[in-house]
This record gives C-alpha cells, structure tokens and sequence, in this order.
C-alpha cells in the first residue's frame, strides 16, 4: 500500500514571488476615477477619504467610529521593533555563492560538493556600536554576516572585518558592549569609542590589546564595503562524510582589492554623507557593478594546533597566512537590493548556530556563547519564535517538521498529525544518514571557572599587527590611538593603555604619550606572560600592501565650470570608464555648466555637496574665464586643499593653477599633482590613479602624523 504523506509544512515562497500587500490582484481588483489602485484599509475596507479624520461638524471632536483613522495610527505606533542591541546600523544586499570544486574530501556540507553551483545568499554589513541612525564613517568593527540558503539549511557565516575579537570569553560581551556605547547617565558619545569608559575597560583587559591595534588602524575606517575583507574570526570544524574533522578559518576576500580612507576624512564624510556607504553598495549594485569577494579557507588538523605558537580555541589570535595559507574554495557576489529595507534588513536574524551538516563548533568560548546569544536576541528582536516564517529568514530547501502555533504563525502544519513517532506513517522523520551529527569530539575535565594558560600571551600578536604595517599605517596607527585617548578625561586611564603599548612596540608608546604631553612614562603593563614573542612580520596584515594597484570600482570627482574645454573632458571621461572606474562632476551649480563646445552637461553636485572627500581623486577642469569666481569660493579652495592633504591624486589643466595655488599647494607639487594638457597625460594620469593615495605626501601635510 501507498504511503500516506501529509504535507506538514509548505515550501515558502520567497518574498520576490509575493505579490505587494499593496493591490491583491484578485477578482474584486478596484479602481479609482483615474485608474489607480483604490486604497483599502489593512482589512481591505475602500477608503474614501484618507485625509480628514472623521468629526461632528467642521470644528468638532473626532469620533470613535473612525475604524479607519485608529487602524492607521495604531499600525503607525507599532511600525518600530528593537534595534539590534549591537550592529544596529546596517545595510544588506542578496546574492549568490558559487563553488570552485568539490571539498569532499573536507566537508560532507551540500553547498562544497559541486564545482560551478550557485547557492543564494544574503549579506549585511554594519556599525558595532552606533544606533541604528548613526553615521557610516564612525572609527569601528564593521559587521559582516552571510546568510547562505544551502540545500541543507541556512548556514549564516557571522563575522567582523577584522579577524579577532576583544575578548576571549562571551561573558564578558556585556561588559565591553556598555563599555563602547554611549554612557549611560548622559547618553552620548554616539558611535564612538572615543571616550572614558570604553578606554577605561580595554586598559583593564589586556586580552583586548591585538584587536585594540586593528581597530586603531585604518581596518575600522573603510572607504565601502566593497574593499573590506570578511573573517569569521573562530575556528570551526568542516566534517566529512565519514565523520572525520579539519579545523578551518574562513576570510572573505574583496575582488577590487582593500581600501580605507584618513581620519580627517572620514570625520568630513560623516558630515558630507553619513550614508556614505549604504549609498557606495546601492550605488554600485543598481548600476550593475556587482562586489564580489571569494571565500578562502585556511585549513589545518590538530598537529598543526597542537605545534601552533598560540590556542587555536582563542578568539584573539590569528594564524598568519604566511603560515596556514588561504586557499580559495568559492565566490560571493552581491547583484540585488532587497525590496524592502524593512523587510529584509532589518528582520534578517543571523544565528551562528545555523550551521548545516558537514561544518561544526569548535570549542572557542565565544564562539559557544554566541551560539546561545543570537537566538535568544531575534526572540527579543522579532517578537516571538515564528521569525524563521519570514521569507528572509526561512530556508529555500523544503523543511518539514512539528513546530506549530506562537505569534504570526504563518506556515503552519496540516492535517492531524503533530508529533513523531506515530503510527499513521505521517509526517516527517530522522535520518541519521542525512541529519545532522555532531563531531564526536572527546571532552572530559571537572567543572571549572578559568581562563586556559594557553590564552595568556595578549602582547605577541599586537605587536606582529603593528611591525607588519606600511609606515602611513604605523602612523595612523599612532594618531587614532592619540586621538583617542585625547578624548578621555581620566588621566590614569591614558596612563594606563600607554603601559599596555609598552609592552607592544616602545617607539608607539612613546610617541602616543608624547602627543598626549605626557610629563612622565608610566611603567610597562605586567603581563599574565612575561616574555612577548617577537613574531615575524606578516606583510598580508597591511592594507596598503593589499591595495588594489587599480581604479576598478573606484570614484574620480571632476570639479568643472563653465567653459570647461569639452575635449578634454570626455577624454578623460572614457579613459576612466576604460578602467571601470565611475566619474561625477562638481560644479558651482548643480544644474551644470556649459562647456567649450556650447553643450550643457549636468553636475552630479554643486561645490558645497561634493567635497572632495566622496571621492578617490578629483580632477580640475576649470576655464581661465571662470576660474576668477571660482578661487573666490571657500569651499573649492577646500575641495582642492582637502584632496591635498588627504594624499590624493589632483589631476588639472593649466586655466586651473590659480585654484591650486589660492589652496595653498603651490610649490608643494609632487607626482600626485598631474597636469593633464600634455599628449597621453590623460592614460598616464589614470594608470597613477591605481596606487589611490601618494603617501609620501602625508608628513609634509601633518595629517596622520601625530
Ligand atoms: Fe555578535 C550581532 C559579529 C561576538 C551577540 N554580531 C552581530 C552581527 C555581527 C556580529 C556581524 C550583526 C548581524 C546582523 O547583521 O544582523 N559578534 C560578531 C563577531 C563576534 C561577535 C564576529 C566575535 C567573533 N556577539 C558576539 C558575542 C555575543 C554577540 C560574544 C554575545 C555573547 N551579536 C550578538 C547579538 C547580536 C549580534 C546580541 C545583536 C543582533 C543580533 O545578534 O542579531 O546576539
């Protein structure tokens, strides 16, 4: 006989394929007088007048009959949930996951079997500790979680851009959240660290010390999502089918190459476009130049942890490439905005538990407890255990299984049949084959509250960050620090973290404690470890030594006035484009200007909305009628002085000298000031564009140099 089946639980459809809550599309599809939609009520009611609430007479009280005025406010009242409690600010694009080749050999996980096989997916980006309207630019850990809807279940891949984490045990997370943001008593300073406490618990935490360097360097102020590595910072386990285990770290590396903006910049961004980033990924992704990053994998077994220098379990510590290099096993492309903010972004629930077969836990504190965090917070965040029946969240493979009811159940069970075993052969079953299993991993030990001995070195690593730095970056490195701790009022706290970068790099803390004005050195820190291993440089920690080397994907801003020679303009228009590379014009009116030929070409901006800090370089195609007016404007002395100072290539023709003295620039010429009048000046200035920043510049202009 046939087996019965009952469905239990349908296949979602995916939120593409529903239709807009606003039109049904059913039979009883009205239309107004002039052939819109007719507006209903969220009961479907056709609404008459959606303006004036219902009165007694025309100056009169309103009246409880108003069904359609209470229905709209009360949904008004209740359209905010709880921000994330961390990572509020954020922004999010679909995509996909391709696979190179099979991992069989690694992993059992359905997404690493077939080359060339594309697994949907969803990205979101963020700011750890600012709300969710603070701005892009803050100095911080930029969040970047993976949901990949596999044909096992969503695995979400929830990692930082910077490959280590401030503490070693999510007991601690608590602490170093209301650390970092605004102080309770006078609720501010918003999206900063910069202030007493958060300085006051890292001083007190040496294990903070090598993620305190990444978050001092230029890691924590990226130019775009689209030039930042992701980590998923833990080990984890990829399991094979016959149940064998290899430790592995995952990194996600952008195609376009890394890229970060100066400090002084990104405080002007903050003011010019606190959206700056979010607008960098919309941007990018409606005019179909998809980011990319390819997946890659160090892979390593318990010899290789068992000989390693540090605890692989420890969150704070890094294997550097140079020793366990990265293979790369996979892309991630971002090609489509979600529909909805709201929708999508803002209730996407990344759980680190949500892994599926063939990837596993290691035994990396923080890593456990986040296992138990995040679902708890979407409970908390989406009101109750039905968020998996948003489309964001739910799987696209089928799932079957016997939980029913709770708030804004939507996909529920049909027929008679809720529970397991039974026997009316209904319903979904284990398969020991297919399910899910843990790694048998052996654990014994008595119940013990304690920190591992092989935690204990927090100095080696810090230092290994800071020597394996580019100069411009060491320097930087110092100014935020500087920076900083210039923000702190308790003078011992400054003290304090000064002691702690003693025991780092000597000339660093010298430095800091000099800019700060220190009268005296305190003394090094004591370390939990006596002896700081001096580790060889890893080359792979520096941006700069990951640069592009291109201007793919990369933004030059053309300040132009009227008479703007138009020859050169659309040469140097097409020499960029040939780089895909993107150009805006700034001018003194947004509605343009005309150039030489007669034709009128719209700006993107006028001079006061387009600081030069939008943009990766900035051009000056002026005209010696125009450029009387313009030097008189402060704000294009600035557009040309800030792109000085910020160490960016300044391309110009000869009408536009005068602006480049009035900005205080003449007789400080160097190879990042291109004239573009000569033959093939045009190439030769777009190929320099590549290197992105002259950094031999920086000292001269003081910027960055504490
Ligand atoms: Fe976390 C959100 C990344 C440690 C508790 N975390 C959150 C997000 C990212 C990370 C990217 C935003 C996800 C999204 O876009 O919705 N968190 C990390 C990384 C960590 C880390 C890389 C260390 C390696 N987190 C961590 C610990 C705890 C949490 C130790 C708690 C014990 N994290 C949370 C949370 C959040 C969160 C409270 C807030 C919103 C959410 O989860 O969904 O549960």
């Amino acid at each position: 006989m046939a087996k019965k089946t009952t469905k239990v639980q349908i296949n979602l459809v995916s939120i593409h394929d529903q239709k807009p809550h606003r039109g049904n599309g059913g039979e009883l599809h009205q239309f107004a007088e002039d052939g819109a939609e007719v507006l209903t009520t969220s009961q479907g009611t056709p609404v008459a007048d959606d303006q004036n609430s219902l009165r007694v007479g025309a100056r009169g009280p309103l009246i409880v009959d108003d069904f359609h005025f209470r229905e709209k406010i009360f949904h008004f009242d209740h359209e905010r949930i709880p921000e994330r409690v961390v990572h509020a600010r954020g922004y999010g694009a679909h995509g996909f996951f391709e696979t190179y080749e099979s991992l069989a050999a690694y992993t059992r996980a359905d997404i690493f079997q077939r080359a060339g096989e594309r697994t949907p997916a969803f990205v979101r980006f963020s700011t750890v500790a600012g709300n969710k309207g603070s701005f892009d630019l803050a100095r911080d850990v930029r969040g970047f979680a993976v949901k990949m809807y596999t044909q096992e279940g969503n695995w979400d891949l929830v990692g930082n851009n910077i490959p280590v984490f401030f503490i070693q045990d999510a007991i601690r997370f608590p602490d170093i959240i209301h650390a970092v943001k605004p102080e309770p008593d006078r609720a501010f300073p918003q999206a900063q660290s910069a202030h007493d406490t958060f300085w006051d618990f890292i001083s007190l935490t040496p294990e903070s010390m090598h993620m305190i360097m990444w978050v001092m360097s230029d890691r924590a102020i990226p130019r775009s999502f689209r030039f930042m590595e992701g980590f998923g910072v833990h080990t984890f386990r990829l399991v094979n089918a016959k149940d064998e285990s290899t430790f592995v770290k995952f990194h996600w590396k952008p195609k376009l190459g890394l890229q970060s903006v100066v400090w002084n910049e990104a405080v002007k961004i903050n003011g010019a476009d606190p959206d700056f980033h979010r607008r960098d990924l919309w941007q990018s992704i409606q005019s179909g130049n998809f980011p990319e990053w390819e997946l890659c994998v160090q892979l390593f077994d318990q010899d290789f942890a068992d000989s390693f220098d540090f605890d692989v379990l420890d969150p704070t510590k890094i294997i550097p490439e140079e020793i366990a290099p990265v293979k790369p096993i996979g892309r991630l492309v971002l090609d489509r905005m979600p529909d909805n903010f709201f929708a999508e972004t803002e209730q996407v629930a990344f759980m680190t538990q949500n892994v599926p077969p063939g990837i596993d836990f290691s035994n990396d504190p923080l890593l456990q407890g986040r296992n138990f965090s995040y679902l708890d917070t979407q409970l908390k965040r989406l009101g109750g255990p039905n968020f998996t029946h948003l489309p964001i969240n739910a799987p696209k493979c089928p799932f079957q299984h016997f939980q029913q009811d709770g708030h804004m159940a939507m996909r529920n069970p049909v027929g008679r049949i809720n529970y397991q075993p039974n026997s009316f052969g209904e319903g979904p079953r284990e398969s020991r084959e297919l399910g899910y299993r843990h790694f048998a991993s052996s654990e014994e030990g008595g119940k013990v509250r304690l920190r591992p001995e092989s935690f204990a070195d927090h100095y080696s690593q810090a230092r290994q960050f800071y020597i394996s730095q580019t100069e411009p970056e060491q320097r930087h490195i110092a100014a935020a620090l500087t920076f900083e701790l210039s923000k702190v009022e308790t003078p011992v706290i400054r003290e304090r973290m000064v002691a702690h970068l003693l025991n780092i790099d000597e000339s660093l803390a010298k430095t800091v404690a000099d800019k700060l004005g220190f009268q005296t050195m305190p003394k090094a820190a004591d370390a939990a470890m006596p002896t700081r291993q001096d580790l060889a440089p890893s080359p792979a920690l520096s941006i700069v030594e990951k640069g592009p080397k291109r201007f793919e994907g990369r933004k030059l801003g053309i300040l132009i006035t009227d008479g703007v020679d138009a020859n050169l303009l659309k040469g140097l228009i097409d020499t960029v484009g040939k780089e895909k590379a993107v150009v805006e014009f700034v001018a003194p009116k947004v509605g343009g200007v005309t150039a030489s030929d007669g034709k009128w070409i719209q700006a993107h901006h006028m001079i006061d909305g387009g600081p030069s800090v939008l943009f990766d370089a900035v051009a000056l195609l002026t005209s010696s009628a125009a450029i009387e007016d313009l030097i008189k404007e402060a704000t294009a002395r600035d557009f040309v002085a800030d792109a000085f100072q910020h160490c960016k290539f300044i391309g110009y023709d000869q009408s536009a000298v005068p602006l480049l003295e009035k900005a205080g620039i003449a007789g400080m010429e160097d190879e990042g000031i291109v004239s573009l009048s000569g033959k093939d000046s045009l190439p030769s200035f777009v190929s320099k564009l590549g290197t992105l920043r002259v950094w031999a510049r920086e000292p001269s202009v003081k910027l960055g140099k504490p």
